[in-house]
């Protein structure tokens, strides 16, 4: 029998994360420990959503004028109600919802801030697909009391951790608290999500890109020439890519994190600003993925340097290998452009 093989719960992995910082309360880790609660929950009722009559639309339409699905509804309730009261926030915002999210005059406030997207992808659950959960998180920069709009719309660099929970074949929890990325699986039959990936690191190039095409003729003169490049034949490079797009971020985050290469989801004439939102989607997968070694832009800007204005706000969003970003961004500057045909 070999006892090599360390059997590690996602709590256990937080609590002892926490231990190397001198001046931890224990609040931290007692925080991720309510939203792991929550995760929970939501993937039970999304691994059943097949099962009972739970699936369809709930009649009406969020801020952003799209259908809400039952289980968005039901993703953000849960997460808010396993994190109000156990005293480590002070205030959350979440996707499903224009304003910012306090925390009930009952109990007590703390000094971290919560942003997350309850269930991301949801227009792929109809045909289980994968879906996922995305959070942020932040210090507080108010004094005390409840927390304000001011706590929530930091930039991304502040973040002092953030992760994703991939609902998919099996169910997996990604997280960074600065210090590398770290992936566990559930295993439902003890209910206990496992260390199965630790200190993910990003390949330096990739050979996939991921990006919806059918908006082709809507894009930007550098993203055409980009994506004509990578279609291209080159052995040097592993030229032309291959092409993955599910359509749920976190899915397509995900792969290009294990796998390497790039997704993306620029602007183009219709939507300058693209259609993912900087706050609870693109700051969150940024910081993950730098902190595996890769890179993140807006296509002239770093993502985590992006000063927010709205909880809501959308950005074009570029993030992967960094070689493929850094190669990405030329293009879009017109700095680099298709050589001509031989
Ligand atoms: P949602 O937050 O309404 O689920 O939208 C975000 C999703 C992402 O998961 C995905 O990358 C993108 O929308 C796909 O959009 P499109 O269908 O335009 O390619
Ligand atoms: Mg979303």
């Amino acid at each position: 029998m070999s006892f090599k093989q360390k059997v590690v719960t996602i709590e256990r992995h937080i609590i002892e994360g926490e231990r190397a910082h001198p001046d931890a309360s224990g609040k931290f880790s007692g925080l991720l420990r309510d939203l792991t609660l929550a995760v929970k929950i939501i993937w039970r009722e999304v691994s059943k959503a097949g099962l009972v009559n739970i699936l369809g639309t709930i009649g009406r339409e969020n801020i952003h004028g799209e259908q809400v699905k039952k289980l968005d509804v039901f993703a953000d309730e849960k997460i808010y109600q396993a994190l109000d009261h156990g005293g480590h926030l002070c205030v959350m915002a979440s996707e499903e919802n224009e304003d910012v999210l306090h925390i009930p005059d009952k109990y007590p406030t703390g000094k971290y801030v919560l942003l997350y997207d309850p269930l991301d992808g949801s227009s792929n659950i109809d045909a289980n697909v994968n879906i996922g959960t995305i959070f942020s998180i932040y210090r507080r920069i108010t004094a005390s009391g409840k927390g304000t709009m001011e706590d929530c719309l930091q930039p991304g660099y502040k973040q002092v951790a953030s992760g994703y929970v991939v609902y998919g074949s099996s169910t997996m929890f990604v997280y960074t608290t600065g210090d590398g990325v770290h992936g566990f699986t559930l295993d439902p039959s003890i209910g206990e999500f496992l260390l199965s990936h630790e200190n993910i690191r990003i390949p330096k190039r990739g050979k996939i890109y991921s990006v919806n095409e059918g908006n082709y003729r809507w894009w930007h003169d550098g993203m055409k020439k980009y994506v004509k490049y990578l279609q291209e034949e080159d052995k040097a490079t592993s030229r032309p890519y291959s092409g993955r797009y599910i359509g749920s971020m976190v899915a397509d985050i995900h792969r290009t994190l294990l796998y390497g290469g790039i997704f993306m989801y620029p602007g183009d004439t219709r939507h300058p600003d693209g259609k993912l939102r900087l706050m609870y989607e693109a700051n969150p997968m940024s910081f993950i993925v730098e902190q595996a070694g890769g890179k993140s832009s807006n296509g002239t800007e770093r993502i985590l340097d992006v000063r927010p204005s709205n909880l809501h706000q959308r950005t074009p969003l570029f993030l992967g290998s960094p070689e493929d970003v850094n190669e990405c961004e030329e293009f879009l500057q017109g700095k680099q452009t298709l050589a001509p045909a031989s």
